[in-house]
């Protein structure tokens, strides 16, 4: 994402429970004491309203700036694009470690999930816009009009390296920003402070108003502390996302991040001495939207739909 503030999520806390993060990715290292206020992201304390106060709206801007001006790729084509590694081949284990189905009745047990109820990136989150419907799929929904109303959810653990792969269908409605995100905004080894991640995070981003016939886009985004984003691109695709499910996801891995759809290599980027993403990162899914980089609000209810989601935890290589 470009987006820091934005992106996929932001939530803010009120107890440990409750971590937050924004959508973008970022990455590692940075410096984290000064940067923390900068981050819009941030999240505070939900209470009451769970309106955010100052400097998140800064943050949330800015990263929507710069997400409109990301750079566009070559076309994507699944036919030729190359193959991802198979689990085995790439050193994941070959069962999950983690996996959900979204069955329905799952938002009145959600189990190893947080349902946001705050602002995330200006979107106000609640309970009634993340639903399992009858077919065992998470709707997460994006309100028609205004104010700024969607839905998101996190895991209350935190992961390693590894492969997440997650089947989903993103609105076919315009005006809506779908994720599927892992961020480091919670250290969870220190549970006085819910917010002491890194926030480094690794996107995948829907805008839907890039889809049409045939065609769309997925936005790729880096975000570290230190920038937000640190990298980012749209992808011009030879399919509409939203037509179909497809297998959408990324290799977290010690050296790079792949991402990839339905088993093909999307984007590769590769790690530097100065930015790299290291273990410990959540994972979530969220909907929202704004005017300017999202073009919404959208005209009627938005609904991404998410079947289900696996991590591949990477095998520590034999002693
Ligand atoms: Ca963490
Ligand atoms: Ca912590």
């Amino acid at each position: 994402m470009k987006i820091l503030a934005y992106a996929p999520h932001m939530p803010t806390t009120r107890s440990i429970r409750q971590q937050s993060f924004a959508a973008l990715p970022l990455l590692t290292c940075l410096v984290l004491a000064s940067v923390r206020s900068a981050t819009a992201d941030a999240p505070r304390p939900a209470a009451g309203n769970g309106t955010a106060s100052t400097p998140e709206a800064a943050t949330t801007d800015q990263i929507v700036q710069a997400s409109g001006k990301t750079p566009k790729a070559a076309r994507f084509v699944r036919a030729a694009a190359p193959k991802i590694a198979g689990l085995a081949e790439g050193g994941f284990s070959p069962v999950p470690a983690f996996s959900e189905s979204f069955d329905s009745g799952w938002e009145q047990a959600p189990g190893p999930w947080q349902i946001a109820t705050w602002r995330q990136n200006k979107t106000r989150m609640a309970r009634e816009r993340a639903v399992a419907n009858e077919e065992g799929q998470l709707v997460l929904t994006v309100a028609a009009g205004t104010p700024p109303r969607g839905g998101s959810i996190q895991s209350k653990e935190e992961f390693g390296y590894g492969r997440w792969i997650a089947r989903v269908r993103p609105s076919s409605v315009p005006g809506a920003l779908n994720s599927i995100f892992t961020k480091d905004w919670d250290d969870k080894s220190t549970p006085g402070d819910a917010h002491d991640g890194r926030k480094a995070e690794v996107d995948i981003e829907f805008l839907t108003h890039t889809f049409g016939d045939e065609t769309g886009e997925v936005h790729l985004a880096i975000h570290l502390l230190r920038k937000h984003p640190l990298w980012h691109v749209d992808i011009p695709l030879d399919f509409n996302p939203a037509t179909a499910f497809h297998e959408w996801g990324f290799d977290i891995l010690p050296d790079k991040v792949i991402w990839h759809v339905d088993g093909k290599q999307l984007w590769r980027w590769d790690y530097t001495a100065e930015d790299a993403i290291d273990p410990g990162y959540e994972f979530f899914f969220n909907a929202w939207t704004n005017r300017k980089w999202i073009l919404g609000p959208p005209a009627t209810d938005a609904d991404y739909l998410i079947d289900w989601v696996k991590f591949y935890p990477l095998r520590q290589p034999d002693p």
